[in-house]
């Protein structure tokens, strides 16, 4: 296989071509792919993978913020099919930008990201949400605790220590069920398992680069990760309210939400892993 003229499209491609999962919705646009990660060095490799649709209200701020405090880790933003000038404004920095055509949802959006980990040989990987709501000064946080504890992966929770974070109750019952249910599944307590704020290490870089749930993906995400014998931990972090842009959970997307991965839960606990 040829050498891209960009470095990223040929590792990426040929990581695709390999699963057979060459995705018509990802556009490698060139000009995105500007910058290659130094992978020269020994120290950890940390991509942040940055999330985003329609989040042209807070993408500046969010990557200005992770470049501050993570000066050394590669940044990743996947524009999920935005119709905003998400990805315009993304591209007007030194980081990479993998745009979706069409709107994928954040399952396939950080599965993308995982992807590209892979591809590109991340050792760790950082979900920070590119509405701003996960604090970039934390994100070291979640890598100590990775790197200490030695698990797959750390979850950012809101509830070890007090956070100030208050959802709406139903959200908040939500919540609770869901960490009720996986506490049981995994047999050790999790407080937050619909925070998106996480560190991945190499291992679940590469499973999730294969298989990522679709919809409302975090919960579902720690129930495969227990099956394939991974290891979760949770650090304490704080969370902020939006900045700008809006929510996908809605009242009536809440009800949606519970039924959905639930029965998704139910159906990955029957399912076989390769
Ligand atoms: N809403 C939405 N967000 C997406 C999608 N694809 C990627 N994202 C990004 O995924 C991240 C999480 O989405 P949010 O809507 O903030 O979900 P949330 O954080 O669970 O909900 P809030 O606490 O209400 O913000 C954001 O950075 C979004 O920009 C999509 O299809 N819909
Ligand atoms: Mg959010």
């Amino acid at each position: 296989m040829g050498s891209g003229p960009w470095g990223f499209e040929s590792p990426l491609r040929h990581h695709l071509q390999r699963q057979g999962s060459l995705p018509a919705h990802l556009a490698l646009a060139g000009h995105a792919l500007k910058k290659r990660p130094d992978m020269s060095e020994s120290k950890p490799k940390i991509l942040i993978i940055i999330p985003a649709f329609n989040e042209e209200a807070n993408i500046t701020g969010v990557i200005r913020a992770v470049k501050t405090h993570q000066p050394n880790a590669h940044i990743a933003v996947v524009n999920d099919g935005s119709w905003d000038r998400t990805g315009e404004l993304a591209e007007l920095h030194d980081v990479t930008v993998l745009s979706h055509l069409l709107n994928m949802g954040i399952g396939a959006t950080m599965q993308t990201g995982f992807k590209y980990a892979a591809a590109c040989g991340f050792d760790i990987a950082v979900q920070v949400d590119g509405d701003g709501q996960h604090p970039a000064s934390q994100i070291q946080d979640l890598i100590d605790v990775l790197q200490k504890t030695d698990a797959d992966m750390v979850v950012g929770s809101r509830f070890v220590s007090k956070s100030g974070y208050r959802p709406s109750m139903a959200r908040g019952a939500g919540m609770a069920v869901f960490s009720h249910l996986v506490s049981i599944i995994i047999g050790e307590k999790v407080t937050d398992t619909t925070s998106g704020f996480r560190a991945s290490g190499r291992r679940c870089i590469e499973f999730f680069s294969s298989h990522y749930p679709d919809d409302y993906p975090e919960v579902e995400a720690l129930v495969l990760l227990h099956k394939k014998g991974y290891s979760i931990k949770e650090a304490p972090v704080q969370m902020s309210p939006r900045t700008g842009g809006r929510s996908s959970i809605t009242p009536l997307r809440s009800i949606y939400y519970m039924v959905k991965v639930l029965l998704a839960i139910f159906i990955d606990l029957m399912k076989k892993l390769d």
